[in-house]
């Protein structure tokens, strides 16, 4: 679709003109005031990359080796619950995973998806797919989704941790939201076996009595005591979302997951906290070689780039690919992900630093203004 915008400032604008007010504000707005929301936008502001000159830079290799799986870039779709609805037929999901296989970008599918997980899975052609859990308080049933996702070719299984409970969204509080959206995303529960047999009536006959049980088992305020537990769902490689602090990263290190993903939700979550890409490096040194999944804040190439050289293994998209699929779908998606993926590859070109391994902390300096 070359009409549409080919940075994020354009993509914003059209998208909130294009889709409805309660959407819009979901998907943008974020924690509280949405300080920390701005500040993991202006993180990446703070640091420049140093071009370096004949390094013969004319070819590039973006590959990347994810728990043994061979990407050709390092972009991968980070989990956004209720994504389904931004695509016009509301099947947004599907739009994605669709986007994940012409792209080789493998997609997180959040557990509140429109479609079942097994739909999604469908879509994914030859590109690996992840399936982000939220865990809830009903072990038998996370058991079930996890193996569900193991069985639809899922492969590894991100738990968020920092969302248990929905943050203080004042955008979300004013519209009411939450109620409503929640009605839309629940297909992996309404059809997993556990979920309809706690129900005493299913969800098709009575969908809001299903919801209500929905609201009891969602959210599991997890300890360090549930790791064993969470470690045990699954031989799949197990990632913790939602890591920022350096003793949590070698908790989790210790607990034998494979990889940690260091995020705040996009700012959606906490307000007031650090900006994700401040504790990336910390993250980075306390993981010891463990891989490092990073989103919240990157909105071009440059970004990516600069989480890259802070020591992120694969650096989550978010907001862009939702605003991509609002305005054009499948297409508008694919569009977003192809312009993400050639300004990285430009950057790269450009600055001097033809492969990942090239980027390192010593490609970047601090900015002073
Ligand atoms: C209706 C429940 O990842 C987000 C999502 C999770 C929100 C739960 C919404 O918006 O950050």
């Amino acid at each position: 679709l070359p009409e549409l915008p080919m940075d994020f400032a354009g993509l914003e604008r059209r998208a909130e003109a294009a889709m409805s007010a309660s959407l819009w504000s979901y998907v943008a707005g974020g924690a509280g005031d949405e300080r920390t929301q701005r500040a993991n936008v202006r993180a990446f502001d703070q640091w420049g990359l140093v071009p370096r000159m004949l390094v013969g830079a004319k070819a590039r290799n973006l590959t990347v080796d994810l728990f043994g799986l061979e990407l050709p870039s390092p972009l991968f779709l980070a989990p956004v619950g209720v994504i389904g609805l931004c695509a016009q037929d509301g099947h947004g999901d599907l739009a994605t995973a669709r986007a994940a296989a012409r792209t080789g970008v493998p997609m997180v599918a959040s557990t509140l998806s429109v479609d079942p997980l097994e739909d999604v899975a469908k879509q994914f052609g030859d590109t690996p797919g992840f399936f982000q859990l939220y865990t809830p308080t009903d072990r038998e049933l996370a058991q079930s989704l996890v193996s569900r996702a193991e069985a639809a070719g899922f492969r590894g299984i991100v738990v968020t941790l920092d969302t248990w409970v929905t943050g203080w969204r004042p955008r979300d509080l004013s519209t009411g939201n939450f109620p409503q959206l929640r009605g839309h995303c629940l297909a992996n529960y309404f059809t997993d076996p556990v979920f309809r047999s706690r129900l005493a009536t299913p969800p098709e006959q009575d969908p809001s009595s299903a919801v209500l049980t929905w609201t009891q088992i969602f959210g599991n305020p997890l300890t360090w005591a549930d790791l064993d537990w969470l470690r045990s769902l699954t031989s799949l490689p197990l990632i913790l979302k939602g890591l920022s602090h350096p003793e949590d990263v070698r908790r989790a290190r210790d607990a034998g997951v494979d990889g940690v993903y260091c995020s705040n939700h996009g700012g959606r979550q906490a307000n007031g906290g650090l900006p994700a890409l401040d504790t990336l490096p910390e993250v980075v040194a306390a993981a010891d070689g463990l891989p490092v999944l990073f989103d919240s804040g990157v909105r071009s190439g440059a970004d990516a780039a600069k989480a890259l050289a802070l020591g992120a293994t694969a650096v989550g998209i978010g907001r862009p690919y939702a605003y991509g699929l609002a305005l054009g779908g499948e297409e508008g998606m694919v569009h977003v992900l192809r312009t993400l993926l050639a300004e990285l590859d430009l950057v790269m070109a450009v600055d001097g630093y033809p492969s990942l391994a090239d980027l390192t902390p010593e490609a970047l300096r601090r900015v002073h203004v």
